[in-house]
């Protein structure tokens, strides 16, 4: 059994939970926040059997698309140094970033 962990922008969320619950792929969405644009991104908790991980990720990407977002300045005293952007850049989001990771045990109680 695999964990599939899907990083997606909140725009395709709601299509990608939709196509899973389509395809009886069961799933848990985090609401989670990018490290680098500081915006707000959705993760989801995909547990499958191996054989349908293809399938799976034939749906992320069916479903998610990627954008270009412009990061606007931000200024040292709003932001720590490390994220610090002197001038606006284009950065292109997505579609999805995606983790596939062994599963040790799986167990409903
Ligand atoms: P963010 O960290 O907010 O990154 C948004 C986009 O900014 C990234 O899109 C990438 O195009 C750009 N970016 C990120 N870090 C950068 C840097 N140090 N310098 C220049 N540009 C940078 P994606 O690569 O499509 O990532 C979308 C979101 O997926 C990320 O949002 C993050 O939440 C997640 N993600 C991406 N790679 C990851 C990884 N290796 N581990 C964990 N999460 C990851």
């Amino acid at each position: 059994m695999k964990l599939i962990i899907a990083v997606v922008q909140d725009k395709d969320s709601a299509k990608l939970a939709q196509n899973l619950v389509k395809e009886n792929i069961r799933a848990t969405k985090l609401a989670s926040t990018g490290g680098f644009l500081h915006a707000g991104n959705t993760t989801f908790l995909i547990g499958t059997e191996d054989h349908l991980v293809d399938h799976v990720k034939s749906i992320i990407q069916q479903s998610c698309k990627a954008r270009e977002q412009v990061v606007a300045p931000m200024s040292p005293m709003g932001a720590s140094m490390e994220s610090y952007i002197p001038y606006p850049v284009n950065v292109q989001v997505g579609g999805a970033t995606v983790f596939v990771l062994d599963i040790e045990q799986f167990a409903q109680f």
